[in-house]
């Protein structure tokens, strides 16, 4: 397959991606854009992965035209590194960055490594940047493309308003975009193409309001351009699935939408009627989807149940009213929380909650509360336990570029999105970033973190694990007792209740040492995969980069 895509770069450009880490899901952005790349501008795509490859030997070999880099806010100081490795190793290469980052924060292009930055949707700005560059055209007024030239003389110093008039309109068919390439990914990382469950998403986007989720910024940007939410049809969803199904080993589909439907009843959103009806006739696969608890009524479980929904995830995020609905802007009640979770129990689908901790709140309300940041942590872990949740993630509430929540933790003074967002763990599963936090709170945190999951595999441990265990601060009963028994919490109900997959003992054994090191490395701090995020100033603009 190497050799197949060597020879055809004699004829097409040479597009190189790069991603820090590939988990047990398809990077489906790298998927879709080398698919766009490969069907739209005759390029030939190619992909490393630091965890996996030498990324310098990679670059040295393809010696790249284009490098492809997908920047989220945690670790985008990692993406810039690559792109200065790529400028050093080839001369001449481009650099391209997309990504929910850089969606909000284009100053990434004033970056001497950095030739241009995608905001927003990629696909057709992607495509015609690619095309333009190939054909020596300029690409200064591509929507949603920021460019050396156009930044400074036109961007820089307006609102960002006023850089969203430099938006296209959403892309409504999503039908026209071509399957995902999976194989530009799993030529290179073959353990994702053994593990027998396919990611796919049947839609974009997201109408609700959570303010630590980068959508309702997202749907500002795009206000008077499209519907918020857009989705394939029913017969272009089951149509790439079975293209999938017939090539790689499948047992498990895994939609990972951020919301499977958007409308309170049946009736009103005819499309999953008709998607139930195919995927029971044509994939017939358990599946897991995500959707929110104030949407689920027993008429989605009647149809989805018999059509393989298999497990899902309805976030819970904070046990407490006023953080769920105050700070984060859930718009939950605990009562949808309650009979979402019951229905589900009753229909034996298998729930995966995530929750989040560490949100913090006014000191001031705190004490009318009368309650400690830890003990609104608690909160959520019981209302887990009384939910019934399969199995529960628990994570650290990290601010991210376009999010609300970023907005309120700077306005108390807890955190610098100029200059902490550099700083941020690639993972938020690491420790708070927030400096309103003792050490010691962080540490209880963290401990909170490992043993919910266990505290719903193992619900007798509940105080034992609040009064005590949580308590503990010293780091190495966090490093080898509470994330090993998180892990095999996780392992346990993630294999055999929210996935059911059969691996084999091998497979399974090899998956299982590469989940452990994920898991190290996404909840230590200082333990980042590689070294220390490289703090990068920005600096004056290059000679202007156009091909
Ligand atoms: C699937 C997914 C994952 C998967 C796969 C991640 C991966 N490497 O691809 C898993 C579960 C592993 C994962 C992990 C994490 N994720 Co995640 N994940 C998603 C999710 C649900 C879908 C992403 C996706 O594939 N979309 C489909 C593709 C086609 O769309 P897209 O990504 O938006 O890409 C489009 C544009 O952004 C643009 N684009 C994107 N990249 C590029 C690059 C170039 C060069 C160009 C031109 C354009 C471009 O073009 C694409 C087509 O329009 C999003 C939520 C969401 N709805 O987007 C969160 C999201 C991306 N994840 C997020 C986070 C925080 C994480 C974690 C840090 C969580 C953690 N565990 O600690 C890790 C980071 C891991 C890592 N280093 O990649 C945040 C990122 C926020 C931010 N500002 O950085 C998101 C946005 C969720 C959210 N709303 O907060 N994630």
């Amino acid at each position: 397959m190497e050799m197949m895509r060597e020879k055809e770069t004699m004829r097409s450009m040479r597009v190189m991606f790069i991603e820090m880490i590939v988990e047990f899901i398809d990077p489906m952005q790298i998927e879709l854009l080398s698919a766009l790349a490969r069907e739209r501008a005759g390029c030939t795509t190619y992909f490393s992965v630091e965890q996996e490859h030498n990324i310098a030997e990679d670059l040295k070999r393809i010696r790249p035209h284009i490098v492809a880099l997908s920047a989220k806010t945690g670790g985008y100081t990692t993406t810039l590194r690559y792109a200065r490795l790529a400028k050093k190793l080839v001369p001449g290469v481009l650099i391209v960055v997309g990504g929910p980052h850089c969606t909000f924060d284009q100053t990434l292009i004033e970056y001497n490594e950095v030739d241009f930055v995608v905001a927003g949707e990629g696909d057709d700005a992607w495509v015609e940047l690619l095309q333009n560059i190939a054909s020596g055209k300029s690409v200064d007024d591509i929507k949603n493309v920021f460019t050396k030239n156009n930044w400074f003389s036109r961007f820089k110093n307006v609102t960002q308003i006023e850089r969203y008039q430099h938006m296209s309109d959403r892309l409504e068919d999503l039908d026209k975009l071509p399957f995902l390439d999976r194989e530009v990914v799993y030529t290179r990382v073959p353990h994702l193409a053994k593990f027998p469950m396919r990611s796919y998403m049947t839609s974009r986007g997201c109408p609700y309001q959570c303010t630590y989720c980068f959508e309702p910024k997202f749907n500002q940007m795009y206000r008077g351009k499209g519907h918020p939410y857009q989705r394939y049809s029913p017969e272009r969803v089951v149509e790439e699935l079975r293209y999938l199904i017939e090539r790689y080993p499948t047992q498990f589909i895994k939609f990972y939408d951020d919301i499977f439907w958007i409308r309170k009843t049946v009736e009103e959103e005819p499309w999953l009627e008709q998607f139930a009806k195919l995927y029971q006739k044509e994939i017939k696969l358990p599946f897991f989807l995500l959707t929110r608890c104030n949407i689920l009524t027993e008429d989605h479980l009647k149809l989805l149940k018999p059509a393989g929904l298999h497990s899902m995830t309805m976030s819970i995020e904070a046990g407490n009213d006023y953080v769920r609905n105050e700070v984060i802007k859930r718009h939950m009640t605990r009562e949808d929380i309650l009979r979402a979770f019951d229905l589900c129990y009753q229909y034996d689908v298998k729930t995966f909650a995530n929750s989040i901790l560490a949100i913090p709140v006014r000191p001031e309300i705190l004490k009318q509360m009368g309650k400690s940041n830890i003990e609104l942590d608690i909160e959520s872990l019981d209302i887990n336990v009384r939910s019934h949740v399969t199995f529960g993630e628990f994570t650290i509430i990290h601010p991210y570029a376009g999010c609300e929540f970023s907005e309120y933790v700077e306005e108390n003074g807890w955190f610098s999105q100029k200059d902490d967002f550099k700083k941020l763990h690639h993972s938020y599963q690491s420790w708070s970033p927030l400096n309103c936090f003792t050490q010691e709170e962080k540490a209880q945190q963290v401990n909170l973190a490992s043993l919910g999951t266990v505290c719903l595999a193992v619900p007798w441990s509940r105080n034992m694990i609040v009064n005590v265990l949580i308590k503990v601060k010293w780091r190495w009963v966090q490093e080898y007792i509470y994330h090993p028994l998180y892990f095999l919490a996780k392992g346990y109900l993630m294999m055999f209740k929210i996935y059911p997959m059969n691996l084999g003992l091998l497979n399974f054994w090899h998956m299982a040492v590469r989940a452990w090191k994920n898991e190290v490395n996404k909840r230590s701090p200082g333990k980042n995969l590689y070294d220390e995020p490289e703090i990068v100033t920005p600096t004056k603009p290059a000679q202007v980069a156009n091909a």
